[in-house]
């Protein structure tokens, strides 16, 4: 049963599905990379879609972690171990040789000032998956340094990954540039727990993704649109 609020659908899940997904959280954050991808792939096999394990179990682990990320108290091996589960729970969902790229170009990265990058992997492999040709510009990357690889290959979308709100005001330059360099057609994409709080308005993009599903979406049905 789902109920439709605004543009999402809420999915009214059961207390078991809800059980399940909580042990996944509970070895994640204990960063048990083994039994964190036995408890992904039951869920998987069980007929959970990816998009629920990653936004019901690996978005809220991370999140939890919040507190270990503060001047106060920053607890970096703790949040490696348990990036380290995120990811090896991802490989194991997408375990195949990424198909031929039969969609666009994208051109992807986390802006200068900006080094997280779990967030912006997981789209890579998933929109790998899904058949786009991905350019990985990697993350704390110069906005000009983003716009130069979307001119080099061609690209006609560029998706900013953001975790951290001081990067908005270059977020913001990235239309511009782009213009500039006379991608008139290009779509700029902002997602990441920092930018899907913002508006395209505010961040000056086409387009604010909730989730690297939402932006597929999003593509799927804009596809080639001018800006
Ligand atoms: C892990 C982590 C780190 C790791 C990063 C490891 C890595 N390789 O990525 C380390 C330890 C290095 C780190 C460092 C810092 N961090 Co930190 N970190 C986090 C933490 C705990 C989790 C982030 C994460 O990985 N989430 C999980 C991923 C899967 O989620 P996601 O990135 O949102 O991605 C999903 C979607 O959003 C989407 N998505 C992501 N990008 C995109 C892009 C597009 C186009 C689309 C469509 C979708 C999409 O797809 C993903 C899968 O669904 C958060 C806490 C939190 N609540 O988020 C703090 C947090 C982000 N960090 C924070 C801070 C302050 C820092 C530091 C400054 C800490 C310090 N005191 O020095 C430093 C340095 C930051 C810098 N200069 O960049 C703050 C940011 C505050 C803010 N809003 O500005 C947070 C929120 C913690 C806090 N509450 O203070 N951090």
């Amino acid at each position: 049963m789902a109920t439709i609020v605004n543009k999402y659908v809420i999915e009214q899940v059961s207390p078991m599905h809800n059980q399940n997904m909580n042990r996944l959280i509970d070895v994640l954050l204990e960063g048990d990379q083994a039994r964190a991808v036995a408890e992904a792939m039951s869920l998987k096999n069980g007929g959970v879609e990816d998009e629920r394990i990653i936004a019901d179990a690996i978005e809220p682990a991370m999140g939890r972690l919040d507190a270990k990320c503060t001047l106060e108290q920053f607890n970096l091996l703790e949040i490696m171990l348990v990036g380290r589960a995120v990811t090896g729970v991802i490989r194991a969902l997408y375990p195949d040789a990424p198909p031929a790229p039969s969609r666009e170009t994208v051109v992807l990265a986390s802006l200068e000032g900006d080094v997280h990058d779990l967030g912006k992997n997981i789209v890579r492999t998933i929109m790998t998956a899904k058949g786009y040709r991905i350019v990985d510009c990697g993350k704390n990357c110069p906005v000009e340094n983003l716009v130069d690889a979307a001119v080099r290959e061609e690209a006609s979308i560029i998706c900013i990954s953001g975790l951290i709100t001081s990067v908005i005001p270059s977020v913001r330059e990235v239309v511009p540039l782009a213009r500039r360099r006379g991608l008139t057609m290009v779509r700029v994409v902002a997602g990441g727990a920092a930018l899907k709080q913002a508006s395209a308005d505010t961040l000056n993009v086409d387009y604010v993704a909730d989730s690297v599903f939402d932006v597929i979406r999003y593509l799927e049905d804009h596809p080639g649109e001018l800006s």
